[in-house]
């Protein structure tokens, strides 16, 4: 493939249904466990990657202002590895526009990363397949691998005895869910988050007693999953997804220091998530690294699950579905 000098892509991101949390390698970020989620229809990132031969450094600029600190320094060690890969020194000029609250546990890693590793790699004419595609995006946040596909995705730790562990270690959708599932987010508070997700895993796998069970039951959660998506088993899928999730968060809870996400008002949705149950209406929740909730529920139902969250908290609720994977749009001047 030729350079075309400058691409724009679109990502949108995903929510994991059996969580990703902890890596075994932090250099090639690879994960302890096999993760798997669904990408989201709402809060798609778009990244414009041009390359300028001029340029001594990379610029990027996030959601209208030039990035700095981590999150410059992250976007250029992904770009070097790009350049590296496809043997050209060009600097980039990145320009990346969320509609997703950054850091506020709403993915927007997933879908940045997996829309720059889009872009970069089309402007720097790095050839390779959509596996080789997640393998790139893993190096820059693990869970934008899976937001390069569309649907129930899953993302494979790969055999960590494997020959090469970097190539065992990719997402690829799950072509035989048989599930019209929807989350509705309920968004509580679209601030920062008080402790970075890769800092909060570092710290659990270091020193949560409760983390190598966890690793244990993830892999039950999966192969439980993979089934009840295969069956469209809707309430197992659900049942698996909270269990997950909340074993998860539990497993943060024990690291020391303490690593919390949860708050009162998370805690008062999932009340309200479990009361829709007990009425019989099929609705499970599930946390990433932050504290707002999506509910999980058929997509014939999210509209009924989401007035009875409007109704039960002041919260911004918006209803997702299954959304596309990443793809390329035209450059504009
Ligand atoms: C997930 N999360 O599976 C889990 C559940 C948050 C909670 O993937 O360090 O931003 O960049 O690889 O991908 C968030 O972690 O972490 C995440 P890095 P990432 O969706």
């Amino acid at each position: 493939m030729t350079a075309r000098e400058a691409a724009v892509a679109v990502a949108h991101p995903n929510i994991a249904l059996v969580k990703y949390w902890g890596k075994r390698d932090e250099h090639l970020v690879l994960p302890f466990t096999d993760s798997l989620s669904l990408t989201l229809d709402v809060f798609p990132t778009t990244t414009t990657v041009r390359l300028d031969p001029d340029a001594a450094a990379d610029h990027v600029v996030m959601d209208g202002a030039p990035a700095r600190g981590e999150v410059l320094s992250r976007a250029t060690t992904f770009l070097d590895l790009v350049r590296e890969r496809a043997g050209r020194r060009e600097r980039a000029l990145v320009d990346t526009r969320n509609t997703v609250p950054v850091g506020a546990g709403l993915a927007s890693s997933a879908s940045g990363f997996a829309a720059l590793t889009l872009a970069a790699a089309h402007a720097y004419g790095l050839p390779g397949d959509a596996g080789e595609l997640s393998r790139l995006a893993r190096r820059g946040s693990g869970s934008a691998a899976r937001s390069l596909f569309g649907g129930f995705v899953v993302w494979h730790a790969g055999d960590p005895g494997a020959p090469d562990p970097d190539r065992a270690s990719y997402a690829e959708p799950v072509t035989d869910a048989r599930l019209d599932a929807a989350l509705v987010a309920v968004v509580l508070e679209p601030g920062p988050k008080p402790v970075s997700s890769r800092e909060a895993m570092r710290r659990t796998v270091a020193t949560s007693p409760l983390y190598p069970d966890w690793v244990t039951d993830s892999r039950a959660d999966l192969a439980r999953l993979r089934r009840a998506l295969r069956e469209g088993d809707m309430a197992t899928v659900g049942e698996t997804a909270e269990r997950n999730a909340l074993a998860m968060h539990a497993t943060m809870e024990a690291a020391r220091p303490a690593v919390r996400y949860r708050t009162g008002a998370s805690d008062a949705v999932l009340g309200h998530v479990r009361r829709l149950r007990e009425e019989g209406v099929g609705a499970w929740a599930t946390m990433d690294a932050g504290p707002n909730v999506k509910v999980l529920c058929a997509s014939a139902d999210a509209e009924r699950v989401a007035d009875r969250m409007r109704e039960a908290t002041e919260a911004r609720v918006v209803v997702a579905r299954s959304g596309p994977a990443a793809g390329l749009r035209q450059v504009t001047a």
